[in-house]
């Protein structure tokens, strides 16, 4: 997602109702224990991008003082929780996940409101939420370290992990509740504490987690947070004081937040866009990849560093696959995400319709492609008041051509013919990004062989790209990351650093690789 539509709210031109509006709930920041306005008094508004005549909510505008507050907080109760025992604080956070899990419904519906993606959806961005929060705080009785044999007699050598202190959380729009989770709780439970800065279109689901956390008797100035356009996130990532940054969003966004970290020696764990695919060999079962496919492509409009922008499919099949698929995207129905009968939910505001579409166009404009359906902006009926984009699926399409390389973030996806396994992957592996990769095939050989040569920190076989778990490393290649993993145990080396410790009893001076010849 590019920059501009992450810091842009879901603005539109309001059209003036007559009737009364009901009253709108205002949101402040965290901090300290206390929630508090933001210090210049200024707010903005969270619109639904189904019907922005709806606002979600007012939140606090924060300023750079803000931010220096929080952080401040933050370094005054790192101590503290750093010394609280890990499987005490295991203990506040499950607690936590079963707040999480008492209110999954209302909290389901208030994401769909702020963000759009469907009930079902929403519902599971909670869940992931609750599952991370319960593995998450299982490692309070493991945090393993290791012990190795020590090079000297009556020398003892053991690794451990110690709390990388105060932590600055810049989380995204698409999953407003689980992405922040995936930061808050590892950082919690390694012994941090953390400022927490939530895509502006979406305050309202991570402010739901940490009043869970305040519910559950976390320690005042522990977790915080401050809700803001751009400039907020910007000065929690120039803060001196915060001793790392935990980043996702658009690749280029991430760069800077990159470069920032770089300057002044902070640790820096970034997650970034993606150009997903799905690949369909002739063997493989036709109507499951067809499902996998609409799943992957239009779930969450499309709207997810997981999605399913490119479809590979064995040219023996192409024509009878591309032909089915096209008639169930033209069926998807497109709506508020609050409605049972809808599969896909509105995007997220105005400047993600015009990134969507301007894409469109281009795919338009590209020599071979073909518009198969879809293309356009709903605006007349029930759409008039949202940001809703026809499912869009462009054939024949060129691996070469923008829409086959550019994350697009909206319902659109390209379908690309190959001619053998070597070709699918070779295609697949020729964009800048290696998030998450997929085959539908029967044949094992050719599944273990993808499965090897898929350049991407994801692979499913016989599965869409979208569905991790949360006890797996989410995470890739290439611009889609800089090397570090979330979720899964592997999360723990982003929130801690290791500390080597060697004892030696022997109560003489034993000197590393010198002293070792008569041994
Ligand atoms: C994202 O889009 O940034 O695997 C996260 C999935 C989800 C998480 C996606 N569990 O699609």
């Amino acid at each position: 997602m590019s920059q501009a539509q992450k810091s842009i709210k879901k603005s539109k031109p309001q059209t003036t109702v007559a009737n009364a509006k009901p009253r709108v709930a205002s949101y402040q920041n965290y901090i300290n224990g206390e929630w508090v306005k933001a210090s210049g008094g200024e707010t903005f508004e969270n619109l639904n991008p189904a019907d922005t005549r709806e606002v979600v909510g007012r939140f606090a505008a924060s300023t750079e003082d803000d931010v220096n507050r929080a952080v401040e907080a933050a370094v005054d109760a790192r101590d503290k929780w750093r010394k609280t025992p890990a499987p005490r604080r295991a203990e506040l956070l499950f607690k936590v996940g079963e707040i999480l899990m008492r209110n999954k419904d209302a909290l389901a519906r208030e994401m769909t409101r702020e963000m759009g993606k469907v009930l079902k959806e929403t519902g599971g961005d909670v869940q992931e939420a609750i599952d991370c929060t319960y593995y998450t705080a299982g490692e309070g009785r493991r945090l393993h370290g290791f012990t190795t044999p020590a090079e000297m007699p009556n020398k003892f050598a053991m690794c451990v992990r110690q709390p990388v202190g105060v932590c600055g959380l810049v989380t995204p729009w698409n999953f407003p509740m689980a992405i922040p989770s995936w930061k808050m709780i590892p950082a919690l439970i390694c012994g941090n504490t953390l400022v927490i800065k939530p895509a502006e279109d979406t305050p309202l689901s991570t402010i739901n987690l940490v009043k869970a956390c305040v519910e559950a008797g976390i320690p005042k100035g522990v977790v915080n947070v401050v809700t803001g356009a751009g400039a907020t996130g910007a000065a929690l990532v120039g803060h001196r004081d915060t001793r790392l940054i935990s980043f996702t969003g658009s690749t280029e966004t991430g760069r800077k937040v990159a470069s920032v970290c770089a300057d002044r020696n902070a640790i820096c764990s970034l997650e970034m866009g993606g150009k997903n695919v799905q690949i369909v060999m002739d063997d493989a079962n036709i109507d499951l990849a067809i499902e996998g496919a609409l799943w992957g492509a239009f779930g969450t409009a499309g709207q997810r560093c997981t999605a399913t922008s490119r479809i590979v499919v064995h040219k023996k099949i192409y024509k009878q696959f591309a032909a089915k698929f096209v008639e169930r995207a033209n069926a998807l129905r497109v709506g508020d995400g609050l409605k049972d009968s809808t599969d896909v939910g509105p995007v997220i505001n105005q400047n993600a319709v015009n990134k969507i579409i301007g894409y469109i166009e281009i795919g338009k404009r590209e020599d071979k492609a073909k518009l198969a359906c879809g293309g356009e902006q709903l605006t007349t009926g029930e759409h008039q008041h949202g940001f809703f984009i026809q499912p869009t699926v462009f054939t024949d399409v060129a691996p070469s051509m923008r829409i086959a390389q550019e994350e697009i973030f909206g319902p659109v996806t390209a379908l690309i013919p190959c001619d053998s396994l070597d070709n699918a992957v070779e295609i697949a592996n020729g964009v800048r990004y290696g998030l998450s990769a997929s085959i539908f095939t029967k044949d094992v050989n050719q599944a273990f062989a993808a499965m090897n040569e898929l350049y991407t920190g994801i692979v499913y076989i016989n599965a869409p790209t979208i569905g991790a778990e949360v006890h797996l490393p989410f995470g890739g290649t290439k611009a889609t990351g800089n090397g570090h993993r979330e979720a899964g145990t592997q999360v723990l080396d982003i929130f801690t650093e290791w500390k080597s410790v060697y004892v030696d009893y022997s109560n003489k001076l034993q000197r590393a690789q010198i002293d070792t010849e008569n041994l």
